[in-house]
């Protein structure tokens, strides 16, 4: 077995050869071979996150053909789909018709791809796998159907990248080959996430889609999604309609808004579940809530509706904290949106509330959270609920840097980290970055990823520590493209920190490894940010 500096030796030691692809997407050419020797560096070596053990095989590689079946344990529908998952994948590359996935009779046949479960393995835990190729067989196996679908995404990462592209075509010349190895593998954090802020400019459901497949690459199993804001309402509630039909028809600069339909938020959430990703649901209270107050009167302790908006101020909007009627909106909401929603959580925001004494802050948070226990999830919020009487199942999201949770946490609550000045997508990389703020940092990639969960705060212990996710907000994101250009590359290194174990990780080897990923990107059509940070291989 290899160990991290090994790693790093091999990879810094040789060149990645480059395939020579362009911006659209069709077949690529193959790349003409440079002066002197350029050697293809094994993908075991570029894996991200790094696996907890990687062993190169002594075989050969194992070669992909249209005539490679993929065998799943039987008895098991999940599994049928990860197969037809990586058949899709694989796709018309390896000869025109897809490999065939079926559910195993007997033991797998010689030259198959086998995804079975074994729940007898209780080391590989929930998530966890184990992946054997050799030159007659790869075989992942997993406690879970989730492990052998995290299992199948490092098998992505060990084939060849132009797989990706949606125009491949066989071709005989460009054999698929996986090397030969032995890897075990499990996440250090049970949360591994990222947040997406539809409010300020509205994204809709393919592009939360593209986001959902982007991070499943990289063992990502939380999308959270920040439906409602100031600057729009992004999801059909039935019993109050104007929230949408009114309060979703804006974005920062004026632009037309939009908003999920029932319907579409419940695709969003299958396309989750369908890549063990789950969805968690964020209607931001009492704060942050002017789309809602313009769009009905009596939610303001003044009866009058203000008007929509549409800029980047924070903390001037705030529910009329002591009017039933807005606690019937609130269980309206809660009630309508948990019930779309499988995942256990429903967070609340509860960030920035500037016009509320402590004490009404505090009773406010805690009905809320009787609310949302009484539709049967887990709350979460911001950090600024950490001093109110929690539940104990409740969540606390760290967000400021300078603030702790341990409070919360020495009652026995549990936190994510998504500290501003490290994980916020939203933050530029460098002063001359043309999107995003600059107001905790600017966060260049290295910096993104060179910290580590355990010793981010004091008096917060990795036990309380159930892991970490990624914010992007969208005041300064009018476009896919624009979120792709912040998440990419610094999103792959959360997955990392959620994932990996604190010693496989090491900048210096990170970086190299995060060099070999620039050509699935491409090949994927992801605008990322070409950080000179890294030494991009493609
Ligand atoms: C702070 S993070 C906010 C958001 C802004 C973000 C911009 C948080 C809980 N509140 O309302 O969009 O900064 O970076």
């Amino acid at each position: 077995m290899r160990n991290m500096k090994q790693i790093a030796w091999v990879v810094a030691g040789v060149v990645v050869a480059t395939i020579g692809v362009g911006a659209c997407a069709k077949r690529p050419a193959r790349a003409a071979p440079a002066p002197g020797s350029r050697t293809l560096v094994s993908p075991l070596f570029t894996l991200i996150p790094a696996p907890s053990r990687v062993a190169e095989g002594k075989g050969g590689p194992f070669p992909v053909t249209s005539k490679t079946p993929i065998v799943v344990s039987p008895g098991n529908a999940r599994l049928l789909e990860i197969g037809r998952f990586l058949s899709d994948l694989i796709g018309p590359a390896a000869g025109p018709d897809r490999l065939r996935v079926e559910a195993l009779t007997g033991s797998a046949p010689a030259g198959s791809i086998a995804l079975l479960v074994n729940d007898a393995n209780t080391a590989l835990g929930d998530e966890g796998y184990e992946l054997a190729v050799t030159p007659e067989a790869v075989t992942i196996v997993g406690r879970t159907a989730a492990g052998v679908f995290y299992g199948v995404q490092t098998l992505r990462q060990l084939l060849p990248p132009w797989l990706e592209y949606e125009a491949v075509r066989p071709d005989a010349d460009w054999p698929i080959t996986v090397p030969a190895a032995t890897i075990t593998d499990q996440p250090r954090f049970a949360w591994r996430g990222a947040m997406l802020d539809v409010s300020r400019h509205f994204l809709n459901v393919d592009d939360v889609k593209r986001y959902i497949d982007l991070l499943t690459l990289y063992k990502m199993n939380r999308l959270h999604l920040h439906l409602a804001d100031d600057q729009g309402w992004r999801i059909e509630i039935k019993s109050w309609p104007r929230l949408t039909e009114y309060g979703g028809r804006t974005e920062v600069g004026g632009g037309p808004g939009g908003f999920f339909t029932q319907d579409g938020y419940t695709n969003i959430v299958k396309y989750g579940q369908e890549r063990f990703l789950t969805i968690v649901p964020e209607i931001d209270m009492p704060g942050h809530t002017n789309a809602a107050l313009a769009s009905y009167a009596e939610l303001n302790c003044d009866g009058v509706a203000p008007p929509l908006y549409s800029g980047i101020e924070v903390g001037f909007s705030v529910f009329c904290v002591d009017k039933d009627v807005t606690y019937r909106f609130i269980d309206d909401v809660v009630r309508e949106i948990s019930g779309l929603t499988p995942g256990p959580y429903f967070h609340v925001g509860g960030d920035e509330v500037k016009k509320l004494t402590a004490p009404k802050y505090a009773q406010f948070i805690e009905r809320v959270q009787g609310i949302v226990r009484s539709h049967g999830k887990q709350m979460i919020g911001w950090d600024e609920i950490s001093p109110v009487n929690l539940l104990p199942t409740s969540i606390v999201q760290h967000w400021r840097p300078d603030s702790t949770p341990a409070a919360a946490v020495a009652k026995g609550a549990k936190v994510i980290l998504s500290p501003a000045n490290k994980v916020y997508l939203d933050m530029k990389y460098h002063r001359g970055t043309p999107i995003g703020l600059n107001w905790a940092a600017y966060i260049g990639v290295e910096a993104g990823y060179s910290w580590d969960p355990a010793t981010l705060l004091k008096d917060v212990p990795e036990t309380a520590i159930l892991g970490v996710e990624a914010p992007l907000w969208s005041e300064t994101i009018a476009t896919m493209a624009d979120a792709e250009y912040l998440a990419f590359p610094r999103v792959a290194g959360v997955a990392e920190i959620g994932w990996s174990p604190a010693e496989r990780r090491e900048w210096s080897a990170y970086r190299e490894r995060l060099a070999a990923h620039a050509a699935r990107w491409s090949a994927l059509g992801v605008n990322f940010y070409r950080s000179p940070d890294v030494p991009w291989r493609h």
